[in-house]
């Protein structure tokens, strides 16, 4: 199967799992409760770490319920296919995943009070985490080479359009109390201490033994074991040639990638779009 994007005011949506009129259906209708929690990234920033912390957050590190139920279940994708209707009909406070960029995403939330945790990750990483994602399957047209990756992310023409704006748009409410931001690479130095500000943020009341099992049912080796996490389901015949989600799981690898001329050009691309932001805001400047 070829499969490749379709356009949505400007971002293009994977359509092997996003539908264009369902992303239309999640900005106009979809109406967000203030009791819901919502996990927000740009794709590759380590979204399927933070589902499985905030979910065993939920069960003071039981694991009963991340090692029975597809990740894509416990915190269902708001703007796909399989997601969407099932957010629409659950009664109840609800979890949800969504990479949408803020222009696309429910107009309700901005209204609401419900908890978003957003995590960022160091866009070089995220470049070279998508690439050997997609690389690997057949799902995007013209993916021969990292270089060619390279570009079309610079441009912002890969799923869920620029990293840069999505950051932009999300960053602008990172004041408010209900809006909490962190970082793969925080996550990754401290991981236990991500795992108490995320408690702190919800209002859970852990204790040290149940910390810790977060902390184990949560490491990037026991993920990558757990079949429920790693994506070892999604059939083979929606995709040919594999998707690995647990690659490498580590902060810096674009180094391992990039020639010096295209950390230059992304050094200067980061620095023109990213102006405005403090110094010191990114962990990995
Ligand atoms: S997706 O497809 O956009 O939802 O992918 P996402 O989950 O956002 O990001 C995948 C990358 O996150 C890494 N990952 C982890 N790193 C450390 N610890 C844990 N537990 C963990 N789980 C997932 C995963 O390996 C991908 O990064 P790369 O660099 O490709 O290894």
């Amino acid at each position: 199967m070829m499969s490749d994007y379709s356009w949505l005011e400007g971002i293009p949506l994977p359509d092997m799992w996003v539908q264009k009129e369902i992303v239309e259906d999640v900005h106009n209708k979809f109406v967000v409760k203030d009791e819901d929690l919502i996990i927000l990234t740009y794709p590759k920033s380590g979204t399927n770490w933070l589902i499985e912390i905030v979910c065993l957050i939920q069960t003071k590190g039981d694991p009963k319920w991340i090692q029975s139920v597809p990740n894509w279940e416990c915190s269902p994708w708001l703007e796909s296919k399989s997601g969407y209707p099932v957010l629409t009909s659950k009664e109840g406070p609800r979890l949800m995943t969504s990479h949408l960029p803020t222009h696309l995403f429910s107009k309700s939330f901005f209204s609401s009070k419900a908890k978003v945790i957003y995590l960022i990750r160091n866009p070089r990483d995220v470049l070279v985490s998508g690439y050997f994602f997609w690389a690997n399957t057949n799902l995007v047209k013209n993916l021969e080479s990292l270089g060619i990756y390279f570009e079309q992310f610079l441009k912002g023409n890969v799923g869920y359009g620029s990293w840069f704006e999505h950051i932009h748009g999300w960053l602008s409410m990172r004041e408010r109390n209900n809006f909490l931001v962190l970082y793969y690479e925080d996550m990754k130095k401290d991981p236990k201490g991500t795992i108490k500000k995320i408690c702190d943020f919800l209002g859970k009341n852990l204790g040290a033994d149940e910390l810790d099992l977060v902390l184990k049912y949560s490491s990037f080796q026991a993920m990558k074991e757990n079949n429920m996490s790693n994506y070892s389901l999604i059939k083979e015949d929606q995709i040919t040639n594999g998707l690995k989600l647990m690659r490498k799981g580590t902060t810096g690898d674009w180094k391992n990638h990039f020639t010096v001329a295209q950390a230059e050009a992304f050094d200067k691309v980061f620095q023109d779009k990213m102006v405005g932001f403090p110094p010191g805001m990114f962990p990995w400047e």
